[in-house]
């Protein structure tokens, strides 16, 4: 049932030109692509409110949301990881049956809507969903030679904001305390010493281009 589904595991960072040489010294550059990200979400921030992140890239459609919706980062007073921990669903029919369960009173007017196709974009108006954030990003990413499946990436924001990830992608049923295990090492390996979650794109554009969703999201403890 839950096809096209998969575990990110990230820890964001801050990077310098240092930064840059230890990864160019110690790893291979993999590629370099730009991407046009487009965010939606109700006018009353049903989605984000609740942690989830729904987002077109090169008209593909993606789903994030909490891995674990009683222990997720959005619990207020917990001690707030490195990492983050996220599902990730693709499938188009998937995402559209789990937005639908995550907004209230939609249920009942779509529950008999077929899935959409990825030419009809109607089923966004039919839940109320308007595009919040749309910005372009200059990606490199890195790979590390013996770091088995981690991806460093490098990201330029066209709005003026950069940031790095380092990134375990799990297939479902995946051992996730691994993929920790495996950022922490490359973490110490790029000679990253951070104590706290760094900013990633999304926030810093919140902050400057949608004040007020911020700080609903920030009093929420989703940011
Ligand atoms: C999960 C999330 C958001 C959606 C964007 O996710 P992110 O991984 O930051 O973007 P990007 O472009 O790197 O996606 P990728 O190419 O890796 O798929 S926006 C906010 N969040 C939650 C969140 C948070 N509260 N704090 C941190 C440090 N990261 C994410």
């Amino acid at each position: 049932k839950c096809f096209g589904m998969s575990v990110e595991v990230e820890q964001k960072f801050l990077f310098d030109s240092d930064t840059l040489k230890a990864i160019e010294d110690i790893g291979d550059c993999v590629g370099q692509k730009r991407f046009h990200d487009q965010y939606f979400d109700t006018p009353d921030f049903q989605l984000t409110l609740r942690d989830v992140w729904l987002r077109r890239r090169k008209r593909s459609w993606e789903l994030k949301c909490p891995i674990d919706p009683v222990k997720g980062s959005a619990e207020p007073g917990r001690e707030q990881s490195l990492c983050t921990r996220y599902k990730e669903i693709t499938s188009l029919p998937e995402i559209y049956q789990r937005v639908k369960e995550v907004i209230k009173d939609a249920r009942e007017d779509c529950d008999a809507d077929v899935p959409p196709s990825d030419e009809d974009d109607s089923w966004l108006s039919k839940l109320k969903l308007c595009c919040f954030a749309e910005f372009a990003t200059t990606r490199r990413s890195f790979t590390l030679k013996g770091e088995d499946g981690v991806k460093i990436d490098l990201d330029q924001a066209d709005f003026g904001y950069h940031v790095g990830e380092i990134e375990v992608l799990v297939p479902e049923g995946g051992d996730i305390q691994s993929a920790q295990e495996k950022i922490r090492h490359t973490a110490q390996r790029l000679g990253l010493n951070q104590e706290r979650r760094v900013e990633g794109k999304m926030t810093a554009y919140l902050k400057r281009y949608r004040p007020e969703q911020y700080a609903i999201l920030l009093s929420a403890h989703v940011l």
